[in-house]
């Protein structure tokens, strides 16, 4: 008995001092390996007078689970103070610089657009990338025979059910929920089924603009984009509205502004012309105000569509569409 409390005390207080996991496995071994201190005790008790052996056992046994808990306890002591060793910051180390992020060249362009035709009035509104045919082109009076409409040109979903190839299906879905007056700008994202090179890309972005009311006219538009290209390019900027065709507005035109680099004297930007077409424009037609419930004698108004790829290469000098699509950070962190 004598000698396994002295067995006892010993492994406690060597316990106590074990500073790592391999010191505790070295005591565990010297009193619970085969050949350790207890395991030889009990092995030995069979040398004991048989009337002494049952309560030598015992104790023999309960010192044995005595020491087994102790050491379960250290380790779990010392494995939690190596832990936080392990993850200790060294505060002498030179700090890392957390990435800033940054908003896209194309988000920046839109957000200002955006910005601009939300101080004339206009309100932002979405809709769905996938449409269906009938809001994509046969609502904006899109004949089946327009080159946009062929399978070469858009990326079918079905037969009725398509990328859309411009934002105009929101406004046709909101004029057919709402009445006059409708003054609403629709951005996003559209798609066509374009060869990829420095100025086109299957994917971009458009702003479509549209106000729908009674006395809308053509003077209001030349208005509001003449304002809008002042405040996007610059106070010095002019504008050229050119007779165009669109099958959903008419007249139509086309809009140009003074060149942004030459200030319209002629350059290569704008292939000496000294103009650059940023818009497309025109009174909504009466067939499209028609297809969505309004009475064309009553109501009117116009519609306009850029192309914001386009207007930020112009605004940053960048002469390859597909540097925004490529997400490279040497292109991307200029901005
Ligand atoms: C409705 C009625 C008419 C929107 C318009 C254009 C002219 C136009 C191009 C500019 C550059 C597309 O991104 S681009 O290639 N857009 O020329 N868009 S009028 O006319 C509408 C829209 C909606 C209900």
């Amino acid at each position: 008995m004598e000698e396994l409390l002295k067995i006892k005390e010993e492994a406690k207080s060597r316990l106590g001092s074990a500073e790592d996991l391999k010191a505790l496995e070295d005591i565990r071994r010297k009193y619970l390996g085969k050949k350790g201190l207890i395991t030889l005790t009990l092995r030995s008790l069979g040398r004991l007078p048989e009337e002494e052996r049952p309560e030598a056992g015992k104790h023999a046994n309960q010192v044995k689970r005595e020491i087994e808990t102790l050491l379960s306890t250290r380790k779990r002591e010392l494995e939690e103070k190596e832990k936080v060793v392990e993850e200790a910051i060294d505060v002498t180390l030179p700090g890392r610089s957390p990435k800033l992020g940054r908003k896209h060249p194309l988000t920046q362009v839109l957000d200002e657009i955006k910005k601009i035709f939300m101080n004339l009035g206009f309100e932002i509104v979405e809709g769905p990338e996938v449409e269906l045919e009938y809001y994509n082109f046969i609502a904006l009076n899109i004949p089946p025979y327009h080159p946009v409409r062929d399978e070469h040109d858009s990326f079918y979903i079905t037969n009725e059910v398509l990328l859309r190839t411009e934002t105009s299906a929101v406004q046709i879905r909101t004029m057919e929920k709402r009445k006059p007056p409708v003054k609403i700008i629709a951005p996003g994202r559209v798609y066509r089924r374009d060869a990829v090179d420095r100025t086109h890309s299957h994917t971009f972005h458009q702003v479509e603009g549209l106000w729908v009311d009674k006395g809308i006219t053509f003077g209001d538009l030349k208005g509001t984009l003449t304002l809008f290209a002042q405040q996007m390019f610059g106070e010095k900027v002019s504008l050229r509205f050119r007779p165009d065709y669109f099958p959903f507005t008419e007249p139509s035109a086309d809009g140009a502004i003074s060149c942004i680099m030459c200030e319209g004297k002629g350059c290569p930007v704008c292939s000496n012309t000294g103009w650059l077409e940023i818009f497309g424009c025109g009174m909504v037609h009466p067939k499209v105000l028609k297809n969505v419930g309004y009475d064309p004698e009553k109501t009117g108004g116009y519609a306009f569509g850029l192309g914001v790829e386009r207007i930020a290469m112009l605004k940053y000098g960048i002469d390859d569409m597909r540097l925004f699509f490529e997400n490279d950070l040497r292109f991307l962190e200029q901005f």
